[in-house]
């Protein structure tokens, strides 16, 4: 038996034991819950990403996600001219990954991941291989939407990853691990650019590779 509190509204939740099924249960059944990972190195802007989604808002200060914090979100996740009502219990980890045990409960169940990297950190970019074999070896295959975060800050003359890079990064990484449902974005959490469309895709990508009957 396992203590979930969930309030049904897009507010944070406190899991005291991961049991996914548990909160599938006790959403109305209009909605479809999906889980889904946030993965990359420290201070890539996972925690950023997610408060921007979940709750419009943006810190400066960085605060280093201790363990593991689980916000939800309802939205209408928009798949060839329909709007599916669809819900988002959005698990996001340290990027500092100490423990094989609570790597595995974290990807336990999981629906779809984001990749986050940070433009201007070159080291975050080229670690996407390590998260992935992670993934695979944990999940298996999952839709997975590679995000570069930060665009805000790049500048003319400045070597960050650039957009193109980021393209055939991902068409790399296809191929190599050969993954079916992956796909490429780039965010800003600050300013709020293609942060909900990262979502959308990754809620659509969800929908289009897999029935309900297999999700819930
Ligand atoms: N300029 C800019 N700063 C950002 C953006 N996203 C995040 N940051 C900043 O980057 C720092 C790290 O962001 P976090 O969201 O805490 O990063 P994280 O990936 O959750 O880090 P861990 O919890 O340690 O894994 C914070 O100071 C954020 O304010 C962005 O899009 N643009
Ligand atoms: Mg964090």
């Amino acid at each position: 038996m396992s203590s979930v509190y969930y309030n049904g509204n897009d507010n944070m939740i406190n899991i005291k034991n991961d049991d996914i099924d548990d909160i599938k249960q006790t959403k109305p059944s209009y909605f479809d819950v999906y889980k889904i990972v946030l993965l990359g190195e420290g201070m890539v802007g996972k925690t950023s990403l997610r408060k921007r989604f979940t709750e419009s808002d943006f810190q400066r200060n960085y605060l280093m996600t201790i363990g593991v914090e689980v916000s939800t979100k309802n939205f209408k996740c928009k798949v060839n001219d329909k709007e599916i009502p669809v819900t988002f219990l959005i698990w996001d980890l340290g990027g500092q990954l100490y423990f094989l045990r609570v790597r595995e409960q974290y990807y336990k169940g999981a629906n779809g991941g984001l990749l986050v990297y940070d433009i201007t950190n070159r080291k975050s970019f080229e670690v996407l291989d390590r998260w992935i074999e992670e993934l695979l070896d944990a999940r298996g295959q999952i839709p997975l939407l590679v995000v570069g975060n930060k665009i805000d800050l790049r500048k003319p003359n400045v070597e960050y990853v650039t957009y193109t890079e980021g393209l055939k990064r991902v068409e790399e990484l296809k191929e190599k691990y050969n993954l079916t449902a992956i796909d490429f974005i780039e965010t800003s959490a600050l300013t709020g650019e293609n942060v909900e469309e990262a979502f959308q895709k990754l809620g659509k990508m969800i929908i289009s590779t897999s029935s309900i009957e297999s999700i819930i």
